[in-house]
C-alpha cells in the first residue's frame, strides 16, 4: 500500500529550522521560525510557567480523561482574555472547546464549518501563513485568496481588500488576523476594522479570526480590538486562538477554539457539533498546557507575573524593529526600510528577492523564509551590526 506514496517536500519553514542547526558557521543567525527569542537567542521557559508546572506538579490528584472541552475553567478564562467583558459572554452567546495548538483549533473550525456548510470557501489574505492554505484545503473546503499586503508600498491593500470581500458569497467564511499578521507585521486599525465588521453584517459572510500573538503587539487588550469589533457586529463568529506564543508554551500544543453565536439556544447546538467534531479527531485534547494557563491565570501573583514578561518579550520585539530600522539607515542601502518599525509582531518581510535570500544564507549563514519574512526576535545586540552589513552587502548592485 505505501508503495503508492510519492515524497512531499517539509514544510520550508520548518525545514530552515533543520538546516539552521546543522549549519556549523559559528555567526550564523536564525530568523525563520517564528518563536520568540531574548538576547542570548534562547526561548526560556517564562517563569510563571515554570511555578504553575510546579504547582500542577504537587497538585495534581488524577490522570482520568478530561471532557472533549477539555478543562473547562481554562475555557472560561480564554473567552475572557479573548473577549473581556464582551456583552456576547453576558448574553451566553460563546462556547469554547480546548483545543491542541492554535493549529488544532484552525482544524477543529475547519470541520466544523465543513459540518455547517461543506460548500463554503474560507478567505485568506495575500499572503497568509501557509498552513492556512493546506489545513482547510486538506478539510475538504475550498480556499481563496483576498488582497491584503502591498509589497510594493509597504502597507495594506486596504481598499482592494474591502473590494473583494464585499464579493464574497453569503455563507462563505472570512479568516482575519485578530494582530502580528503572519508573515507581513501589517495590522488593520480601529476604524478598518469597523468597515470590516461592518461588511460582514452587510454581505453575510461569517468572520473567522486567528488570534496567534495576543500581547505581542500592542497590549493584550489592544490585540483583541479588531476580534472585540467584530464581535460587537455580527451574529456568529469563529476564534481560534493559541497559547503558544504569549504564554511560551509552544510544544505544549495549548490553545482553543471558540464561537460565537446569534442566541444561547443556537451556541448550545453548535458546541454540540463542535465537539462532536474533536471527538472525532482526537477525542479529548491534552491537559498539560490548558492546567498550566489556567492556574496563572487563577492566580493574581502569577496573571502579574506573567504580564510582566510578555510585557518584556514585546518590548524587546518592539525595540528591536526601530534598532533594525536605525542600523539599516546607518549603511548605504537604497533601500527604506522604515516600514519595520510601523508593523507589528515577530514578523516583516525585508523585500529582498530569491537571490539575496540565497546569499544571506550560503554566505553569512543568515536564515530567512523564502518570502523574505524575518522573526525580528532573532536580532539582538550582538548581531544587530552583523546582520546590518551583510543585507547592505546583497542589497548592493
Ligand atoms: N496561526 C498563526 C497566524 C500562526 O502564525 C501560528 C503559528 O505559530 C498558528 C496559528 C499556530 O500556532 P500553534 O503553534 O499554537 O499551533
Ligand atoms: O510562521 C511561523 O513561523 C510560526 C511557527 O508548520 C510555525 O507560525 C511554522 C510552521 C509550522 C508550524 C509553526
Amino acid at each position: 500500500m505505501f508503495s503508492v506514496l510519492k515524497p512531499l517536500p517539509t514544510d520550508p519553514i520548518l525545514g530552515l529550522m533543520a538546516a539552521y542547526k546543522q549549519d556549523t558557521n559559528p555567526n550564523k543567525i536564525d530568523l525563520g521560525v517564528g518563536v520568540y527569542k531574548d538576547e542570548l537567542g534562547n526561548t526560556p521557559v517564562l517563569k510563571a510557567v515554570k511555578k504553575a508546572e510546579a504547582f500542577r506538579l504537587e497538585n495534581e490528584t488524577s490522570k482520568s480523561y478530561i471532557g472533549l472541552a477539555g478543562n473547562l475553567d481554562y475555557c472560561q478564562k480564554m473567552e475572557s482574555l479573548l473577549l473581556g467583558e464582551h456583552k456576547t459572554l453576558l448574553a451566553n452567546r460563546v462556547r469554547t472547546a480546548q483545543a491542541p495548538g492554535g493549529t488544532g483549533a484552525l482544524r477543529v473550525a475547519a470541520e466544523f464549518i465543513m459540518r455547517c456548510n461543506p460548500k463554503a470557501t474560507v478567505w485568506v489574505t495575500t499572503p497568509t501563513w501557509a498552513n492556512h492554505i493546506s489545513l482547510f484545503e486538506a478539510a475538504g473546503l475550498t480556499v481563496k485568496e483576498y488582497p491584503y499586503y502591498d509589497y510594493e508600498n509597504k502597507d495594506l491593500l486596504f481598499d482592494e481588500m474591502i473590494n473583494t470581500l464585499k464579493q464574497v458569497p453569503k455563507g462563505d467564511v472570512v479568516l482575519l488576523h485578530a494582530c502580528c499578521h503572519n508573515p507581513s507585521g501589517m495590522d488593520l486599525n480601529e476604524a478598518q476594522w469597523k468597515v470590516v465588521a461592518e461588511l460582514a453584517k452587510e454581505v453575510g459572510f461569517t468572520p473567522l479570526v486567528d488570534i496567534a500573538y495576543q500581547g505581542f503587539g500592542s497590549s493584550l487588550e489592544e490585540d483583541a480590538r479588531g476580534l472585540r469589533i467584530l464581535a460587537d457586529a455580527v451574529e456568529e463568529l469563529i476564534i481560534c486562538s493559541s497559547c503558544s506564543k504569549n504564554f511560551g508554551l509552544y510544544r505544549e500544543r495549548i490553545g482553543a477554539c471558540s464561537l460565537i453565536a446569534k442566541d444561547s439556544a443556537t451556541a448550545d447546538i453548535s458546541n454540540s457539533v463542535l465537539l462532536s467534531v474533536v471527538r472525532s479527531i482526537y477525542s479529548m485534547p491534552p491537559a498539560h498546557g490548558a492546567d498550566i494557563v489556567n492556574t496563572i491565570l487563577s492566580s493574581t501573583e502569577l496573571t502579574q507575573m506573567w504580564h510582566q514578561e510578555l510585557d518584556e518579550m514585546r518590548s524587546r520585539i518592539n525595540g528591536l524593529r526601530t534598532q533594525i530600522k536605525e542600523t539599516l539607515a546607518t549603511k548605504d542601502i537604497a533601500q527604506d526600510f522604515s516600514f519595520i518599525e510601523r508593523q507589528h509582531g515577530m514578523f516583516s518581510f525585508l523585500g529582498i528577492n530569491k537571490e539575496q535570500i540565497t546569499r544571506l544564507q550560503k554566505e553569512y549563514g543568515i536564515y530567512i523564509v523564502g518570502s523574505s519574512r524575518v522573526n525580528v526576535a532573532g536580532v539582538s545586540d550582538a548581531n544587530i551590526e552583523y546582520f546590518a552589513n551583510a543585507v547592505a552587502d546583497v542589497c548592493k548592485s
